[in-house]
């Protein structure tokens, strides 16, 4: 397999120690497991996605493991601004803040509660089952457009997170483009649904949810690759990567870095285990790789 050269690295307005990036949603709801991926060898950071309330989420059952993948409808559970005190031990460190909120002054109240306190934000414009939220923003280009520019006006580093379960995604990320943002990240959870046949209903109980994990792999690499040819800033690619072979299956596609998130359930220990495989003292440079599929 194909070895990076290691060092850290400059994508979308910050400085990541590595390629690796712990995604949003898992861990990151505290300051200290934040502060243990980073320790465990995370080039960065996102937190849990912070909205203008305090939310407890939706009705369990909130998360149910599938063969190959984790089907959830936690229903954006957030404490709002008092996530403030979550970040006073990480002063100084690669932690970007996901932030969401219903149309673009929410998203810009939310913003300025971390302007001093995160390295960059990452708007939340894709969860597919919240209402009035997430997805329901994601699929409309005009409020990806102006929700972004309502968060760029501060000065820092914009990620836009997008959603699969669009006809196209470059129109949403071109939009997100637009309003100013420094960098896209694909892909949130797919829309899924799962019916236990011993109670003949959803097992969820939201019924809808996200899919996570390596059953969405495939179209993360798909998304990653179809952005890359329409934008001309950053891609950073999510979904379903457990190893360092799909680390670098999503950069040859054109992620400039990669998020890892379900597959931390039970193995806290991959980014140390993927960054092990991934650098070696005689590795390429990345730019030697990142959309390389595309020439
Ligand atoms: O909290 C959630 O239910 C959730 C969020 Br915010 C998201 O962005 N994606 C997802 O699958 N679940």
């Amino acid at each position: 397999m194909i070895q990076l050269q290691s060092g850290p690295v400059e994508v979308g307005g910050v400085t990541l120690r590595n390629h690796l990036i712990l995604a949003a949603g898992v861990l990151g709801t505290c300051g200290s497991s934040l502060a243990r991926m980073l320790r465990e060898g995370a080039g960065a950071v996102v937190s849990k996605s912070i909205g203008p309330e305090p939310r407890s989420g939706h009705a369990g059952p909130c998360l149910v493991v599938l063969e190959d993948g984790v089907l959830n409808a936690m229903g954006l559970p957030n404490p709002s601004s008092d996530f403030r005190g979550e970040l006073d031990q990480l002063k100084g460190e690669p932690v970007i803040v996901s932030i969401f909120g219903g149309n673009p002054d929410e998203f810009g109240t939310v913003a300025s509660w971390f302007v001093d306190s995160a390295a960059a934000f990452e708007l939340n414009v894709s969860c597919p089952h919240a209402s009035g939220y997430g997805a329901q923003i994601g699929t409309n280009p005009d409020l990806v457009e102006a929700c972004t520019a309502a968060v760029s006006r501060f000065h820092k580093p914009v990620w836009v997170k997008l959603t699969p379960n669009v006809t196209d995604i470059t129109t949403v990320g071109i939009a997100a483009q637009d309003g100013g943002a420094n960098a896209l990240v694909a892909i949130n959870t797919v829309k899924a649904m799962r019916i236990s046949p011993e109670i003949r209903k959803p097992v969820l109980g939201n019924r809808f949810g996200g899919l996570s994990g390596k059953a969405i792999f495939p179209i993360a690499v798909r998304c990653v690759y179809e952005l890359y040819g329409a934008c001309e800033i950053p891609v950073i690619g999510c979904g379903g990567v457990s190893s360092a072979a799909d680390v670098l299956e999503l950069m040859m596609a054109g992620a400039s870095a990669v998020e890892i998130g379900s597959a931390l359930r039970g193995n806290p220990g991959l980014f140390r285990e993927i960054t092990g495989n991934l650098y070696g003292t005689d590795g390429i440079s990345p730019a030697e790789i990142v959309g390389c599929a595309h020439d």
